[in-house]
């Protein structure tokens, strides 16, 4: 283990993966372990997360300005006793993310009031006949009329009543954090924790934990069981790993290129990698013919009906329609869909940032009238796969989450005795003895400091052993059976979209399970000829904010939105961080013949156009947390796959165990 966890842990400090990752390069060069200590301590905190550790580096002038938001500084200048009860305060606030939703809903606001005086712009120029008769398609009028202002339909943002919704649960939250209970909380913690500063060099008798890491758990396979898929051949093939793709960063300029014009750049390249994967997909579909670049039309002025493809910046509802903003590499359109038309409905699946195409006719006045919207969408039909000579399972699991208090580990264990044959019928029988993959979507861990008041519901408190306790279980599942393992938004990775993979400094024991392979999020993998895309799947959260009629309890649905953008989470600066990585990795580039995503901890499963979609559920009962946004999982169910056709053969129930 590294020094300076080590050195953090034997002192009963905690610190989170991102703040390992910002104040490591400087240990032991610019500051040593007992600074970073007493630091915590006047904090009155026992984790570093990532806030403490900035502060902590701009308060020896190791960087000039901490990242978060400047609402912090204020608290720095009060060393005072009052001042750190603020700060726990403020820092509940920001990570319940309130400040986030709040500036997402002016964002919006703020786009509409821009369209409406660029459109107004745009009927200054034109004659006063010509524009009547526009204004009246469009049914606009009101928002070309009035140069300043927002039109009143423009003042809430699309979906207003989820976005209220997700707000007032949000503030909620905060205010229980901020609530007389919390700070007694952390003020007992405080005095658990405030152990005095010891030198890293002393050795301490390592405590004994409170809590078990399921090392004595141990299952053997059930004597006598016949387990066919110990004879099955292995086939599996890695087809996409965000690993394997080189992305390389644009270069600067010169010696004087601006930090930003590199941001920019960056940027730019992400959605040109966008916009020439979806035009090939778009183009895959007969009926997309006769596309022209949107900088072109204002020269050739074609008439007839023509097709662009671009990226939506923006869309909003008119009185006769929806008006996008459409982008490709040669310019900007803006594009009408009245409601009479065949597709409008359509409209309403555009996500913000997705990649569409419309039919339709370009008018003079530099608008250009849809008839027809095509998303990229998956074939109407799938080609048959050759059978295979031997059936062959993959049982799905995601959001395993040990190391909450919620985690149903009772249960949990009874599935993995199940995989080791201790079946309760010969039905089940003939499904154990064939399951050959074990395929984890992500969070299976609950970490550290994911959402406010999390510590209160770990019965394991530091993530290492998290990452130990799940590696304890995982062992004990058959060494014929091959685990699939990728990190979702709990676990120690890259919070921002695609995560290459776990830390590995602190998913360790995952790494060193001989069965397991650990892969990226989202990931491809090619089971005996078929194709299972692998997401944890934080972009359905999006989709439920931005489309209507889309709810957590039923996320197959937004999974199949998702599919027909052939995106795995389209839009920017919603709730979802997307890394602007010069190459887009989170397409869906090949039609897969199953989705499995999981996060919002609900089985729930639908065949869409062949493709078999399925959302994993949980191992964790409802949390505090959950309980406030009515989110009702289902945990301890499990989808068992036909790996031939890719689709379910049953759904197995340790439901009865799950007593936490
Ligand atoms: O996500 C479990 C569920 O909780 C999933 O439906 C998303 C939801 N969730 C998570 N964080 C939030 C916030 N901040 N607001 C609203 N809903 C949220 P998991 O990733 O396992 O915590
Ligand atoms: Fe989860
Ligand atoms: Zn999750």
């Amino acid at each position: 283990m590294d020094e300076l966890v080590r050195g953090l842990i034997s002192n009963n400090y905690l610190i989170t993966p991102p703040a390992y990752f910002l104040l490591s390069e400087h240990y032991n060069k610019d500051f040593a372990l007992p600074e970073l200590i007493k630091f915590a301590k006047t904090r009155g905190t026992f984790v570093i997360d990532q806030i403490t550790a900035e502060e902590f580096l701009k308060s020896k002038g190791i960087i000039s300005q901490p990242n978060h938001l400047e609402k912090f500084l204020f608290v720095e200048k009060s060393e005072k006793a009052e001042g750190i009860t603020e700060e726990a305060e403020q820092r509940a606030l920001e990570t319940s993310g309130t400040v986030g939703a709040v500036e997402t809903a002016t964002e919006i606001v703020e786009e509409s009031v821009e369209e409406s005086s660029k459109t107004s712009t745009i009927s200054e120029e034109t004659e006063v006949v010509e524009k009547a008769q526009v204004l009246e398609e469009i049914g606009e009028e009101e928002s070309l009329e009035i140069p300043e202002g927002v039109p009143p339909e423009l003042e809430e943002p699309i979906e207003a009543p989820q976005e209220e919704i997700i707000e007032n649960f949000e503030s909620e939250s905060s205010e229980e954090e901020n609530g007389e209970d919390g700070e007694v909380e952390r003020k007992i913690i405080f005095e658990e924790y405030g152990v005095p500063i010891v030198a890293e060099e002393e050795e301490i008798p390592e405590e004994k934990k409170t809590y078990s890491v399921y090392a004595d758990f141990k299952v053997t396979p059930k004597e006598g069981f016949e387990f066919i898929a110990r004879s099955i051949e292995s086939k599996y093939n890695i087809k996409f790993d965000v690993r394997n793709v080189k992305v390389t960063p644009p270069k600067a300029r010169s010696s004087t290129t601006k930090e930003g014009e590199i941001i920019v750049k960056v940027y730019e390249n992400y959605f040109k990698s966008r916009l020439k994967k979806m035009r090939k997909i778009l183009r895959e579909n007969p009926e997309v013919s006769g596309v022209i670049d949107i900088g072109k039309l204002s020269y050739i002025n074609p008439e007839g009906d023509i097709t662009i493809i671009g990226l939506v910046n923006s869309k909003r509802e008119t009185r006769n329609g929806y008006m996008f903003e459409v982008e490709d590499n040669s310019g900007i359109m803006k594009v009408f869909i009245g409601r009479d038309r065949e597709d409008y409905k359509k409209a309403f699946e555009i996500m913000p940032d997705s990649v569409v195409a419309f039919r339709g006719r370009y008018s003079k006045r530099g608008i250009f009238f849809a008839d027809r919207i095509y998303l990229p969408d998956v074939p109407l039909y799938k080609k048959e796969k050759p059978p295979l000579e031997e059936k062959v399972y993959a049982a799905l699991i995601s959001d395993i989450h040990v190391g909450s208090d919620k985690f149903c580990e009772k249960a949990f264990m009874k599935f993995i005795e199940w995989l080791n044959g201790h079946v309760n019928s010969k039905a089940e029988e003939e499904i154990v003895s064939r399951i050959k993959y074990l395929i984890i979507a992500g969070d299976v861990v609950d970490g550290i400091g994911i959402y406010p008041g999390q510590y209160n519901e770990l019965s394991i408190p530091d993530i290492f052993d998290q990452y130990e306790a799940l590696a304890n279980l995982l062992s004990n599942v058959p060494d014929h059976i091959t685990m699939f393992i990728g990190p979702g938004n709990h676990d120690a990775a890259r919070m921002a979209l695609p995560q290459p993979e776990f830390y590995r400094d602190y998913a360790k024991p995952l790494y060193e399970l001989k069965n397991a392979v650990i892969i990226s999020n989202p990931a491809v993998i090619d089971l005996h000829g078929r194709e299972f895309l692998i997401v944890h799947g934080r972009g359905i959260e999006d989709v439920v904010s931005y489309v209507p009629n889309m709810s957590h309890h039923q996320p197959v649905k937004p999974m199949v939105e998702l599919l027909k953008l052939r995106h795995v989470a389209p839009t920017f600066g919603g709730k979802v961080p997307i890394a602007p990585d010069s190459e887009d990795l989170l397409v869906i580039e090949s039609v897969p013949d199953l989705v499995q995503m999981g996060h919002v901890h609900v089985l729930d499963y639908q065949i869409y156009r062949g493709v078999f979609l399925i959302n994993s559920g949980t191992w964790q009962a409802q949390t505090e947390f959950q309980k406030m946004v009515n989110i009702v999982p289902t945990p301890a169910k499990v989808p068992i796959i036909d790996v031939e056709t890719a689709k379910l053969r049953m759904i197995v129930d340790f439901t009865k165990w799950c007593d936490v």
